[in-house]
């Protein structure tokens, strides 16, 4: 089990944070994820045999924002 804390840009509101979470959750290998809007940051638990941070921060980008770490 690995840990990342993404650093996000482009939420604004709590809708932002619902969307990110979801998009992360969908991805296989993805065990928590905690969004902050207030940090602009995304605290994520997964596998890293199951998943990278490369298509993290593609679903990130397909749901309108971007990683900035
Ligand atoms: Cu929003």
């Amino acid at each position: 089990m690995a840990k990342i804390v993404l650093k996000i840009k482009g939420m604004s509101c709590q809708h932002c944070v619902v969307s990110i979470t979801k998009a992360l959750k969908d991805l296989k290998g993805i065990k928590d994820v905690k969004v902050s809007l207030e940090k602009g940051s995304a605290e994520v638990n997964y596998d890293d045999k199951l998943v990278t941070k490369t298509q993290m921060s593609e679903a990130v980008a397909d749901d309108g924002y971007a990683v900035i770490n």
